[in-house]
C-alpha cells in the first residue's frame, strides 16, 4: 500500500515514459544525464507501517515528509524536486523484497531509503546492490550484514557497536555495577547483533554476566526468563529487544519484583516503549543516536518544524529527516544530477553536514559518523543524561 503521496503516485504512473525519454532526471540508473530544470528525483522509502516495527515506521514517515517538504520549499537544488514514494515493508523480509523490486524496476527510483529493520535489510538490500541502486538506511543498527553488502549500501544510523559501549560505560559510572544479566531476542538480526555488542561491552567494563536469557518476537510472557534472571541477583539487566517486546519485558520485570536498573538497546528508543511500559519505564537507560537536547541550530530548527507539524519527534524521526537532508546534499555534491550513480557518488562527498544528529559524515565503510548520547526515562519522557 502506498502511503501519503497519492497524487505523486498518479503522476508517476502517467509520466514515466515521457520523463525517461527526454532526460536523465528520473534517475533510472543513467549516471551521466544532466536533469532538465524542474525535474524530479524519486526517493523510494520502504518503512514498517504495519507489523512489529510499525511504531518506528510512523516516526520515520513523519521525518521524511517534513524534510522533503522543507527541501522542496527551500529551492536549493536548482529546480530538482524530491518526490517521496512511501511503501510499507510490513516488518517482513518478503514484503521488503517486493517493495524494493517495485522501487527498482517499476518506479525506477534514484535512491531507496530504509527498510526499517536490519532483518529486512539483509534480505532486500542485496537486490539494490545488484541493480546498482543506492540505499540509505536510516535505522539499521546491526554492525554487520548491512553496509558490508556492497558499495551501494549506506546508512545514517549509528550501529549498536557505536552506541552501546558508551551507554554501558556511562551507566556504570552513574550507577556502579559489577554483575549483569542479559535478555535478548534470538530471531532478529538487530536484537542478536545488539546482544553480541552488549556482551563485549560488559566484558570490556569488567562486568560479569551472571545469566543470559532469550526470547522470540511473538513471545508475550517473559516470566520464565525474568524469574531465572531475578534468581541470579544481577545488579543491572541489559535488554536487546524491539519496542513492543521491550515494553512487556520491562513491565513484567517490575511486576516480578526486580527493582534494579535496566539498560536497553536501540529498540527502546521509541516513545511507544514508554507509553506501553507505563510507570515501569521510569529510570530505564538507553544509548541513542539523537541528542534531543542539542542546542545546535540544525536540531533546534528540526524541533521547531516538528512542533509546527504537531509531531513529537524521536530518534527515528530525526534519522529519517536527516536522511533526506543527506540525499539533498548528495544531489548538490553531484552537481544537481539525479542518476543512481550520481547519488551514490554524491554520498561519498557528504562531509560535516549540519543535521539534527550533529555534524554528519560517512565513514570509509559507508556507515554513519556523528556523536551518540545516552538517555533515561524521567517522568514519562526521555531525558538526555549529561
Ligand atoms: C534495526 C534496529 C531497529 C530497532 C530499528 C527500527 O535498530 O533493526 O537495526
Amino acid at each position: 500500500m502506498r502511503f501519503g503521496r497519492w497524487s505523486l503516485r498518479l503522476a508517476a504512473v502517467a509520466l514515466p515514459l515521457a520523463l525517461a525519454a527526454c532526460k536523465g532526471g528520473g534517475g533510472a540508473g543513467d549516471a551521466g544525464g544532466e536533469p532538465a530544470k524542474g525535474s524530479s528525483l524519486k526517493i523510494g522509502a520502504a518503512l514498517s507501517m504495519t507489523g512489529a516495527a510499525a511504531t518506528y515506521g510512523q516516526s520515520q514517515k513523519n521525518g521524511l515528509d517534513a524534510a522533503t517538504e522543507e527541501v522542496n520549499g527551500g529551492n536549493t537544488l536548482q529546480g530538482v524536486k524530491l518526490e517521496l514514494l512511501v511503501e510499507d515493508d510490513a516488518t517482513s523480509k518478503e514484503q521488503g523484497i517486493n517493495v524494493f523490486q517495485r522501487f527498482i524496476n517499476t518506479d525506477k527510483v534514484s535512491v531507496i531509503i530504509g527498510p526499517t529493520l536490519s532483518t529486512t535489510a539483509t534480505a532486500a538490500d542485496p537486490l539494490a546492490q545488484q541493480a546498482r541502486v543506492p540505499v540509505l538506511a536510516i535505522s539499521n543498527t546491526s554492525p554487520t550484514g548491512i553496509t558490508d553488502i556492497g558499495d551501494y549500501i549506506w546508512r545514517d544510523s549509528l550501529t549498536e557497536a557505536q552506541v552501546v559501549p558508551g551507554a554501558v560505560k556511562k551507566a556504570k559510572a552513574k550507577i556502579g555495577f559489577k554483575t549483569a544479566a542479559v535478555l535478548y531476542g534470538n530471531d532478529d538480526v538487530f536484537t542478536k547483533a545488539g546482544y553480541d555488542v552488549m556482551k563485549k561491552a560488559l566484558a570490556d567494563e569488567n562486568v560479569t554476566v551472571v545469566d543470559t536469557q532469550t526470547f522470540a518476537k511473538p513471545d508475550r510472557d517473559f516470566s520464565a526468563q525474568l524469574t531465572a534472571i531475578k534468581g541470579k541477583n544481577p545488579e543491572i539487566v541489559v535488554v536487546s529487544a524491539l519496542a513492543d517486546n521491550a515494553a512487556a519485558i520491562v513491565a513484567q520485570a517490575r511486576q516480578l519484583g526486580y527493582s534494579g536498573p535496566i539498560l536497553g538497546g536501540n529498540g527502546f528508543n521509541s516513545p511507544a516503549f514508554i507509553k506501553n511500559a507505563g510507570p515501569a519505564a521510569e529510570g530505564v537507560l538507553v544509548g541513542t543516536s539523537w541528542n534531543s537536547a542539542s542546542t545546535a541550530p540544525a536540531n533546534q530548527r528540526f524541533k521547531e518544524l516538528m512542533q509546527k507539524r504537531g509531531v513529537n519527534p524521536d530518534q527515528f524521526t530525526a534519522q529519517a529527516y536527516s536522511g533526506v537532508l543527506i540525499v539533498a546534499e548528495a544531489v548538490r555534491k553531484a552537481g544537481f544530477k539525479t542518476g543512481r550513480d550520481d547519488i551514490k557518488n554524491g554520498f561519498a562527498q557528504v562531509k560535516d553536514l549540519d543535521t539534527p544528529l550533529g555534524k554528519f559524515s560517512f565513514t570509509p565503510t559507508r556507515d554513519a559518523q556523528h556523536q551518540p548520547a545516552v538517555q533515561q526515562v524521567k517522568n514519562g519522557k526521555f531525558e538526555i543524561v549529561q
